[in-house]
């Protein structure tokens, strides 16, 4: 109202409902500027929102690790509010990200419009329940080198997707001698998750060299009887494992007047062989003894008679 102009009018819609503060400013035709701070209030009664958003988490998360990071995890929250409906949430870690092994706390926050903020958590845990895996050694046949057998030395490996090293052990050590034949070796892989596979392989000692075999130089004798003579003799083996000697005819045995080829064979327990051989030769260089009534002569004469035979006398 202004006492030279009268009623002054103006219009001013708020299109949404709410507590506006403003300042009306009015200038008259003398230029009298008038100003009014003002508040006014459209729609009524608007109540706030002060309760904050509902957080839908999943049950904990448990996930196997698919390598030494851990493993890659996703997962779906969700959140409402009673005034704004559905809204957006954040997360962290995110969905998908890599887990550590072991249990990590996601946090889920989500505000409404009206800055009411919700926070949940749940848990994601990676772990490695997966054993390793082993590769056994291929071993071919160890000779063996001495009556216990044969030092033997081997390494088997193993892999797993967490642990880069994984621990090996073994019932039998590498570079333990093992006997002949075949023994059977386990191996277990360790993960540091203690997680633990078995496998096992064999090793395998043979004695497959035959001894090696001394035959004496051939003998010579003289006959001692009319069946010959007793020769004496010793063939020698020698053999990593150990070795028999056997002959065709014994040492000590008599051998008729001639030549004989003794056979050696020097055999292991394995049965390896080696076969030599040398040759007894018997003579009789000395003239036989007559003893006989045709000699006159007198005791210890010796007479040779043309036929070359002698005759010692008995009486
Ligand atoms: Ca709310
Ligand atoms: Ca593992
Ligand atoms: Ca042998």
């Amino acid at each position: 109202m202004d006492e030279t102009t009268g009623a002054i009018t103006g219009q001013h819609t708020y299109a949404n409902a709410g507590t506006y503060h403003g300042t009306l400013g009015l200038t008259d035709a003398t230029g009298n500027i008038v100003t009014q701070d003002f508040t006014v209030t459209v729609g009524g009664n608007t109540p706030s929102d002060t309760t904050a958003p509902v957080i839908t988490v999943s049950a904990s998360v448990t996930a196997e690790a698919t390598g030494p990071a851990g493993a890659t995890v996703s997962f779906t929250v969700s959140a409402t509010d009673e005034t704004d409906g559905a809204v957006a949430t954040n997360a962290s870690p995110v969905s998908g990200s890599t887990f550590a092994l072991g249990t990590t706390t996601v946090t889920i926050t989500a505000t409404d419009a009206a800055g009411n903020t919700a926070t949940s958590t749940f848990s994601v845990t990676v772990q490695d329940t997966t054993a390793p895996a082993i590769t056994v050694p291929s071993l071919g046949t160890a000779e063996a080198n001495g009556p216990g057998g044969a030092s033997v030395t081997f390494a088997a490996s193993a892999i797993d997707l967490v642990d880069g090293h994984p621990s090996l052990s073994y019932s039998a050590a590498s570079g333990s001698v093992f006997r002949i034949g075949t023994t059977a070796v386990t191996v277990t892989a360790t993960d540091a998750s203690g997680n633990s596979s078995t496998s096992s392989f064999n090793v395998t000692v043979a004695d497959t060299t035959a001894p090696v075999l001394t035959v004496p130089a051939n003998q010579t004798a003289e006959a001692t009887s009319a069946a010959g003579a007793p020769v004496t003799f010793a063939a020698s083996a020698t053999d990593a494992v150990g070795a028999t000697v056997a002959y065709s005819k014994a040492p000590g045995s008599v051998f008729p007047v001639g030549t004989t080829t003794v056979t050696v064979t020097a055999t292991d327990a394995a049965g390896n062989s080696t076969t030599g051989s040398f040759t007894v030769t018997v003579k009789d260089t000395t003239a036989p003894i007559i003893t006989g009534a045709r000699c006159h002569h007198r005791r210890g004469h010796q007479c040779r008679r043309r036929n070359g035979h002698v005759c010692r006398h008995r009486h």
